[in-house]
């Protein structure tokens, strides 16, 4: 399956979709600038923050800036026309990220954003790279059947059965082998992978059923910049905030606040 590059429009298209300028120019300039500001300044070498992070070394405002580039009323209308309301973003799960191939270290090998908040709660995910990405510097391949491969979301919603969701302790167990992936997908012709080629400031849009992982890598690829935003159904964000802890924004929060 190739998907096609197409426009933020209002109405809800099938994930995953890539989608071109979602982003404007000074806001891939001005969060460029923040993550060489910030991600790549923190102490012990880690190449990712999120929103959260980001507010505590930073303030508050910081991460509301970084967080407006993504609340413009293009991708809030696309999420909203996703969900068929309104929706809040997720910062402990707004990440920014520089990765640079060269320096070693795999990013994130195959999994379900469903890790995050459980294989039941909707939750999407606006992967947004601020390089282009997909030939040589790396984007994220996926698979385009929904929880698939099945054995390997049963695994996960095992998992998350523990406990009713996923937790800090068993997150680790949700992050799958390579290989057993790899021989799951070549068994079953239904799964199908691509490696979406996104220009900066698009967007590769996706939920917590789908299965991914950063590119595999080839000799020579370039550095990224990358911003991920999550979000959840308005309805949802009362109960997962009192279940979960985790605290979810409104739009009109980033956007009016100072
Ligand atoms: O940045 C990457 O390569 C992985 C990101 C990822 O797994 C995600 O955005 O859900
Ligand atoms: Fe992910």
């Amino acid at each position: 399956m190739t998907l096609s590059l197409r426009d933020l429009g209002d109405s809800p298209v099938s994930l995953p979709a890539i989608f071109g300028a979602v982003l404007p120019e000074e806001s891939i300039a001005d969060l460029i600038d923040l993550i060489d500001k910030t991600v790549r300044t923190q102490e012990g070498g880690r190449w990712w923050m999120t929103l959260e992070r980001l507010a505590k070394l930073h303030g508050a405002p910081l991460a509301r800036r970084a967080l407006r580039h993504a609340a413009n009323e293009r991708l809030l209308t696309q999420a909203r026309a996703q969900f068929g309301e309104d929706i809040r973003f997720f910062p402990q799960y707004c990440i920014l990220r520089y990765y640079d191939p060269a320096a070693g270290g795999a990013l994130a090998n195959w999994h379900f954003d469903a890790n995050i908040l459980g294989p039941d709660v909707a939750m999407m995910n606006f992967w947004i790279p601020l390089v282009d990405v997909g030939v040589t510097s790396p984007g994220i391949t996926l698979v385009t059947t929904k929880r698939a491969p099945e054995a390997v979301w049963r695994h996960l919603a095992n998992v998350a059965a523990k406990d009713g969701r996923i937790s800090d302790a068993n997150r680790k167990l949700t992050l799958y082998d390579d290989a057993a992936i790899a021989k799951e997908l070549e068994e079953n012709p239904l799964h199908q992978t691509t490696t979406p080629v996104i220009p900066a400031g698009g967007a590769l849009a996706f939920d917590h059923q789908i299965l991914h992982r950063t590119q595999f890598l080839t000799d020579g690829m370039t550095p990224r910049y990358s911003f991920e935003v999550r979000v959840v159904a308005d309805s949802v964000a009362e109960t997962l905030q009192r279940q979960t802890g985790f605290v979810f924004a409104k739009p009109e929060q980033i956007l009016h606040a100072s």
